[in-house]
């Protein structure tokens, strides 16, 4: 099979489509029906504006933010903005990103909003605290979240740090979506799963 880049064995393969599974579930599908559509987007904003205030900058950047990632997550699919994902087409993305060379435009757009949301006070910097309260919105436990930040949160020297920077969330992302390495500390990044 010489046309697959980077062949995975099964244990691998298993691993990366519960976490891929999950994350279609629990931070994507918002209404839990099954499919992933505008409607789910639009849920997550209002909740933004309900616990952040509509006011606020992270609201009126989910705002301005979160169509233009519907727009490229559904070009990623290949289907059209009023168009619904399903699981399958998710798992097949998925896939497609993981061995593509280049990184899926709504990835990034997606990426650099979760950090802006995940960063409350502005410091450029997520703590405990902030990533607690934010994995909530999408109803992850809080004591699954406390136990998953303490899985990630170490510097290069393997010491526990109260807080990550933008760099450190990039790549534990990474990781979660194509990491098929059990002790990936990006596996945790999530939540539960
Ligand atoms: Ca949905």
């Amino acid at each position: 099979m010489a046309y697959l880049r980077q062949p995975i064995d099964i244990e691998m393969n298993e691993l990366l489509v519960r976490k891929w599974q999950h994350a279609f579930t629990t931070f994507f599908d918002l209404d839990q029906n099954g499919i992933i559509e505008w409607n789910d987007f639009k849920g997550l904003i209002e909740v933004i504006g309900e616990v952040r205030g509509r006011k606020s900058d992270v609201y009126l950047t989910a705002r301005l933010c979160l169509p233009d990632i519907w727009e490229k997550l559904t070009e990623a699919v290949g289907k059209e903005e009023d168009e619904t994902i399903s699981m399958a087409d998710w798992l097949k993305m998925c896939e497609a990103s993981r061995t593509s060379a280049k990184e899926p435009a709504w990835q990034k757009a997606y990426v650099d909003y979760m950090f802006k949301l995940l960063d409350e006070s502005g410091d450029k910097l997520v703590d405990q605290a902030e990533y607690v309260q934010v994995l909530g919105y999408f109803g992850v436990p809080r004591n699954d979240s406390i136990h998953c930040f303490d899985q990630f949160a170490f510097n290069a020297r393997g010491q526990l740090v109260n807080s990550i920077d933008y760099k450190r969330f990039v790549t534990l992302w990474k990781e979660f979506f194509t990491s098929g390495d059990r002790r990936s500390p990006g596996n945790f990044l999530l939540g539960k799963f």
